[in-house]
């Protein structure tokens, strides 16, 4: 019998950004998480604070957007999510589509729903150390993220 390497489900952060939240597209995003078959592993509403959203977005932080952004991302209540599944971080960025909702596939959350960059109504960790960093600024009792 062949063996293969057994698989160790990942954690990572998604957020429905304030516009998705204003939309009413919290209820959406969730639903396409779980019918893809991932799993919950927690989930807040808050209001980021600049200091929070500064963190948040720190490798950003040269960018000419990123007053708009830090400005944008502050603006309203957003809903944090962990989501827990083998490969779990591809397999969010891929349901959310690219960062440009005008180049986001029909059939991925941007692509769907999402017309301007800024406004593009998810975030998901783009890597495993950016999860682990960013599930410990919202989840910070959750434990190790993978
Ligand atoms: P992603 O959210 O797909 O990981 P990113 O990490 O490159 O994209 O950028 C973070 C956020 O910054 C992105 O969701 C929206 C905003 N952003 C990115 N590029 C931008 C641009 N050229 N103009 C305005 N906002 C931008
Ligand atoms: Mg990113």
């Amino acid at each position: 019998m062949p063996t293969f390497p057994k698989s160790s489900p990942e954690t990572t952060l998604m957020l429905v950004k304030p516009d998705g939240v204003r939309r009413g597209l919290v209820g959406e995003v969730i639903s396409r998480l779980e019918r893809k078959g991932l799993e919950l592993a927690a989930m807040r509403l808050l209001t980021l604070d600049p200091a929070r959203a500064h963190q948040l977005y720190e490798v950003h932080s040269d960018q000419p957007f990123f007053a708009d952004l830090v400005d944008f991302i502050t603006s309203g209540p957003l809903v944090a999510l962990a989501v827990r599944a083998e490969g779990a971080i591809s397999v969010v960025r891929t349901l959310m589509g690219s960062t440009d909702p005008l180049e986001a596939a029909p059939g991925t959350i941007r692509g769907d729903f999402g017309f301007r960059v800024t406004e593009n109504l998810v975030h998901g960790s783009d890597g495993p150390e950016s999860a682990e960093r960013e599930l410990e600024l919202f989840f910070p009792d959750l434990g190790s993220s993978s």
